[in-house]
C-alpha cells in the first residue's frame, strides 16, 4: 500500500473514532475548539507510544532475557516522557478545562491530566528506578523454580504447569505442605525488600494526584465517593453464604485430612486445590454431594477428545460470535501465545493485550487442557471482546466502565458455556447424562460456588491488605508487621491459617501475581458479583431465565446463540469508560447500582442445602478469632464504651447535682430515672462483654484486663431492673431523710426546725451545757437514725443480693475489693494495732480534761460519752 493511502485511511480511521467532531457549535469557545485539535493529536501520538510500549511488554513477558527487559524498561520511560510533555501541554494551555461546555471533554481532560501526572511526579532518574523495581519484583514471580517433595535435588518445578498441578491434584498433605511452603518461602520472601521502596514510590505519585495514597488513588477508577462503603455491605450481605460453605468443606476435608482440621475451626490453606485458596474447584471431588450423579468437571472428556489450547479458544471464540459479538481478528490467532513455550522464560500469569493501534489484540496464556483453563480463556477472551467493543472510543476511553466490569466479561459468558446443558451441547457431557433433576443441580452448583463463593473474601482482602500498607496502618507498628497482618485478614475474612509456621522474614502476599504485578485486585471482587447481574439480564434477553417459571432457573440459563443477548452486552461494552458506570450498567441491565441479589438467587438452591446439610452435620459455620484480634476488638470495644458511659455518667451527675442542690419530688425522679438508665448500660455492657470476649481474663495485655475487670464488677446494677428500682428508692429515701431531718431546740421546746448544719454542729461544737449537748445528740439519733431503721435491713439485704450477683460474699467483700488487695482487712488491723496506744495515750487524756468540765459524767468504767466530743455524728 502507498503512504498515502495508508495516511487516508489512518485519517478516515481517526475521523470516525473520535466522539468529539470539531467546531460544530457555533457558540462553542475558541479554547474548546483548540481542545479537540490537541485531543485528536494527543490520540494519535498516544496510541503510537502506546503500541511501541506494550510491545516491548508483550516482547519481554514471552521471551525474558536481560536483553528484552532492557527495552521494555527503556520504552516504559519513553511513553512516560510523552505523557510528562502532554501533562505539561494540558497544564499550560488548557488552564481552564473544568469549564468546558461539553462534559464529554472535561471528562476525557480529566482523565488525561491524572494519567499524565503520574508520569511527572517523578524525575527521570527515580522513575527509572520505580520501574526497574517493579521489574524485579515481576521477573521473582515468574522465574522462581522449586524443588520437587520426592526429590530434594530436583529444583526446577515451576509455578505454572508444576506447582498449579501438585496443588490441584495431591491428596497427599506432606507433599501439599511442602509445594506451598516451598512457593511461598521462595517468591515471597526476596520479594519483600523491594516493597517497601515500591509503596513509597507509588505514594509519592498517589499525591502528586492529590490522592491520599496509593490506596485512594486505585479506587478512582470507580469513580465513587462509597465505593469502600458499598463493597463492605456487598461482602457483608453474602458473608453468610460464605460461612456456609467454609464450614460444609471444613467438614468433608476432615474425611481426608483428619488432624489437620483444627478446633479452631480454621483451614490451612494448603488443603484447597489451589496455591492461593483464592478458588476451590480443585477440592470437587473430596466435596461432592451426591457423587454419583453428574458433575461437570470436564478435564477428562476434553483430554479424551483430543483437545488443544487452539481448540479451547476456538470453542470460546465461536460462543462469543454465536451472540453477533466480533470474532477474534487474525492478528490474533498469529501472534497470541497459547501454550507455554519449552525454549525460554516466559510470563505464565495468563492476561489478555490491548496493542492500541485498533488491529492488535493478542493472548498470553501457558494454558493446559482442563475445564479450569477452559473458563479462564473465557475470561481472557472477555477482555479482547471488551478492547474489540471499544475500540473505536478515543483513546482515553479505551477502558473498562470501570476494573470490575472488564473482568467480568468473559465470566459472564462463562457462566453460559459452564452448565450442564451447555456442556452436552458441544459434547463435553455424554447427551445421555441426566442433568434436570435436583441433585445434579446442587452439584452443579457446588462446583460453581468453589470457583465463585470461596473467591470474594480473597477478592476484598488482597486490597484491603494493600490499603492498609499503603495508608500507613500496616507501618505504624515497629518492626514491620506485614506479613502478620496478611494472616490477620486471610484469617477474618477466609477462615484459613498458615500451613507452616510464618514470620516477618516471609512475605506471603508476595506470592500472588498481583501483588508484585501492582494490579489493583478489587476489580475481581467487584466482577464476581456483577458478572450475576449481567447474566441475568442477558438471559431475560435470551429468554432463558424467567424469574417466574421453575423450570427457568437462572443458574440453568445458557445465552448461546441469542443475539438479543449479545446486542444488549456489545452496547454496554462499546461506551468504554466514556460515561461514568452506572450509566453504562444501566444500559446493560437496567440497574444502576452493584448488588448482591443475582448471586444470591443463583445459588439459592445450594444455600438452602449448605445451611440443612450443615446443621445435619453439627457444623456451626464461622471460626475462632485470634488472641489478637480479639484484643484490638476489645481495644476499640473499650472506646466505644468509654465514650458512652462517660455522657450517660455525665448526665447522672447533673441530675444528681440539681438534686442535692435542690431536694425536690421532680428531681427526685429525674435523678432516679438516670440512675436506672446507667444500671441498665452497664448490664448491657457486661452481657456483651461476657458473650463476645468471655476469656478476656486470658488477654495479654495487662491493662486491658484491667478495664475489663472494672467493668464487669456491676455493683448494684447487676440487679434486676425492678430490684434494682428498689434499691436506688430506698437509697435515697434514706439521705433524703438525713438531709431533711429538723429537731426540737433544749431551750425552747416549741421550735423544731433545727438543722443539723449549721444548727446543730454548732451547738454540738460550742455548748458546754451537759443536758444541751444530751438533748440535740438525743433528738438526732433518735430522729435521724430511728425512722430509717428497718428501711436500712431492707437496704442491707438487697445490696447483699447485689454483691452477691457479682460473686462476692456480701456488700461488705464489695466494696473491699476496690482496695485490690487480699490482705486489705488484716493490713488495717494492723495499722490500727499501731496506732491504738496512741489513740489509747489521747482518750486518758481527754478523758482526765473533760472529766474537769464534765466530772459527774464519767463512771469507773473510763467510756467517754459520746455527747462532749464536740461532733454531732460520733
Ligand atoms: C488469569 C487472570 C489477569 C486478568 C491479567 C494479569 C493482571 C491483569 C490482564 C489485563 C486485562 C485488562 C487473573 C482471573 C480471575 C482472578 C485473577 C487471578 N489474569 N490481567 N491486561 N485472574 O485479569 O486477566 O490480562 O485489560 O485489564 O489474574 O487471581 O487469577
Ligand atoms: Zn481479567
Amino acid at each position: 500500500m502507498e503512504w498515502r493511502e495508508v495516511a487516508i485511511i489512518s485519517l478516515w480511521l481517526i475521523a470516525c473514532a473520535y466522539s468529539f467532531p470539531s467546531g460544530s457549535d457555533p457558540l462553542e469557545n475558541g479554547l474548546e475548539t483548540e481542545a479537540r485539535v490537541f485531543l485528536e493529536e494527543y490520540d494519535r501520538r498516544s496510541s503510537e507510544k502506546c503500541f511501541k510500549q506494550a510491545s516491548a511488554n508483550w516482547n519481554y513477558a514471552t521471551d525474558i532475557r536481560e536483553e528484552t527487559e532492557k527495552i521494555k524498561l527503556q520504552e516504559s520511560l519513553e511513553y512516560a516522557k510523552f505523557q510528562k510533555e502532554i501533562w505539561n501541554n494540558i497544564t499550560t494551555q488548557f488552564k481552564i478545562r473544568d469549564n468546558f461546555k461539553d462534559p464529554a471533554l472535561v471528562r476525557t481532560f480529566k482523565k488525561i491530566a491524572i494519567i499524565g501526572t503520574s508520569a511527572s511526579a517523578l524525575p527521570e532518574e527515580r522513575l527509572k528506578e520505580f520501574q526497574q523495581l517493579k521489574s524485579t519484583m515481576a521477573k521473582i514471580y515468574s522465574t522462581t523454580k522449586t524443588c520437587a517433595y520426592e526429590d530434594a535435588t530436583k529444583c526446577d518445578l515451576s509455578l505454572d504447569p508444576d506447582l498449579t498441578e501438585i496443588m490441584k491434584v495431591s491428596r497427599d498433605e506432606q507433599q501439599l505442605r511442602h509445594v506451598w511452603k516451598e512457593w511461598h518461602d521462595k517468591v515471597g520472601g526476596p520479594i519483600r525488600q523491594y516493597y517497601k521502596p515500591y509503596v513509597g514510590f507509588s505514594n509519592e505519585i498517589a499525591k502528586s494526584n492529590n490522592f491520599s495514597d496509593a490506596g485512594a488513588f486505585w479506587l478512582r477508577e470507580y469513580e465513587s465517593e462509597t465505593i469502600k462503603e458499598d463493597i463492605e455491605q456487598l461482602w457483608q450481605t453474602l458473608k453468610p453464604f460464605y460461612q456456609q460453605m467454609h464450614a460444609y468443606v471444613r467438614a468433608k476435608l476432615r474425611d481426608t485430612y483428619g488432624g489437620q482440621i483444627t478446633e479452631d475451626g480454621l483451614i490451612p490453606a494448603h488443603l484447597l486445590g489451589n496455591m492461593w485458596a483464592q478458588s476451590w474447584e480443585n477440592i470437587y471431588s473430596l466435596v461432592v454431594p451426591f457423587p454419583e450423579k453428574a458433575s461437570i468437571d470436564v478435564t477428562d472428556q476434553m483430554k479424551q477428545q483430543g483437545y488443544t489450547p487452539l481448540k479451547m479458544f476456538q470453542i470460546s471464540d465461536e460462543f462469543f460470535t454465536s451472540l453477533g459479538l466480533i470474532p477474534m481478528p487474525p492478528e490474533f490467532w498469529k501472534e497470541s501465545l497459547l501454550e507455554k513455550p519449552k525454549d525460554r522464560e516466559v510470563v505464565c500469569h495468563a492476561s489478555a493485550w490491548d496493542f492500541c493501534n485498533r488491529k492488535d489484540f493478542r493472548i498470553k496464556q501457558c494454558t493446559v487442557v482442563t475445564t479450569e483453563d477452559l473458563i479462564t480463556v473465557h475470561h481472557e477472551m472477555g477482555h479482547v471482546q471488551y478492547y474489540l467493543q471499544y475500540k473505536d472510543q478515543p483513546m482515553i476511553f479505551r477502558r473498562g466502565a470501570n476494573p470490575g466490569f472488564h473482568e467480568a466479561v468473559g465470566d459472564t459468558l462463562a457462566l453460559s458455556v459452564i452448565t450442564p446443558k451447555h456442556l452436552k451441547e458441544i459434547g463435553l457431557l455424554d447427551s445421555s447424562t441426566p442433568i434436570d433433576d435436583y441433585e445434579t443441580s446442587i452439584n452443579f452448583l457446588l462446583s460453581m460456588a468453589l470457583e465463585k463463593i470461596a473467591f470474594l473474601p480473597f477478592g476484598y482482602l488482597i486490597d484491603k491488605y494493600r490499603w492498609d500498607i499503603f495508608d500507613g496502618t500496616v507501618d505504624s507498628v515497629e518492626p514491620s508487621n506485614y506479613n502478620a497482618h496478611w494472616w490477620k485478614l486471610r484469617r477474618e475474612y477466609q477462615g484459613l491459617k498458615p500451613p507452616v509456621e510464618r514470620s516477618e522474614e516471609n512475605f506471603d502476599a508476595g506470592a500472588k501475581y498481583h501483588v508484585p504485578a501492582d494490579v489493583e485486585y478489587l476489580r475481581y471482587f467487584v466482577s464476581k458479583v456483577i458478572q450475576f447481574q449481567f447474566h441475568r439480564s442477558l438471559c431475560l434477553e435470551a429468554g432463558q431465565y424467567d424469574p417466574e417459571d421453575p423450570r427457568k432457573p437462572l443458574h440453568n440459563c445458557d445465552i448461546y446463540r441469542s443475539k438479543a443477548a449479545g446486542s444488549k452486552l456489545a452496547a454496554g461494552l462499546a461506551m468504554g469508560s466514556s460515561r461514568p458506570w452506572p450509566e453504562v450498567m444501566k444500559v446493560m441491565t437496567g440497574q444502576d447500582k452493584m448488588d448482591a441479589s443475582a448471586i444470591r438467587e443463583y445459588f439459592k438452591p445450594l444455600e438452602d442445602w449448605l445451611i440443612l446439610q450443615n446443621a445435619k452435620l453439627a457444623q456451626t459455620p464461622g471460626w475462632q478469632k485470634s488472641k489478637n484480634d480479639l484484643e484490638s476488638d476489645a481495644r476499640s470495644y473499650l472506646e466505644q464504651v468509654d465514650q458512652l458511659s462517660s455522657q450517660k455518667c455525665y448526665e447522672l451527675f447533673v441530675a444528681e447535682w440539681a438534686y442535692a442542690t435542690d431536694i425536690n419530688d421532680e428531681n427526685e425522679k429525674t435523678k432516679l430515672s438516670f440512675s436506672l438508665d446507667i444500671a441498665k448500660l452497664s448490664k448491657e455492657i457486661w452481657q456483651n462483654v461476657t458473650t463476645t470476649f468471655p476469656l478476656w481474663r486470658e488477654f495479654k495485655d495487662p491493662d486491658l484486663v484491667r478495664k475489663f475487670k472494672t467493668i464487669t464488677i456491676l455493683g448494684s446494677a447487676a440487679l434486676p431492673d425492678d430490684q434494682y428500682k428498689k434499691y436506688a428508692q430506698l437509697e435515697t429515701d434514706m439521705t433524703k431523710h438525713y438531709s431533711t431531718t429538723k429537731v426540737c431546740s433544749f431551750k425552747n421546746k416549741k421550735t423544731c426546725n433545727l438543722s443539723l448544719e449549721p444548727d446543730l454542729i454548732k451547738i454540738m461544737r460550742e455548748s458546754r451545757d451537759e443536758e444541751e449537748l444530751r438533748h440535740v445528740w438525743t433528738e438526732w439519733h433518735d430522729k435521724s437514725g430511728g425512722p430509717i431503721k428497718q428501711t436500712y435491713k431492707q437496704f442491707v439485704e438487697i445490696s447483699n443480693q447485689a454483691a452477691k450477683l457479682n460473686n462476692f460474699k456480701d456488700t461488705g467483700a464489695l466494696w473491699l475489693d476496690g482496695y485490690e488487695s487480699e490482705t486489705f482487712k488484716d493490713d488495717v488491723e494492723e495499722l490500727w494495732q499501731t496506732l491504738k496506744p496512741l489513740y489509747q495515750q489521747m482518750h486518758a487524756y481527754v478523758r482526765a480534761k473533760l472529766r474537769n468540765v464534765y466530772g459527774d459524767q464519767f463512771s469507773d468504767d473510763g467510756l467517754i460519752p459520746a455527747h462532749l466530743l464536740g461532733i454531732c455524728q460520733y
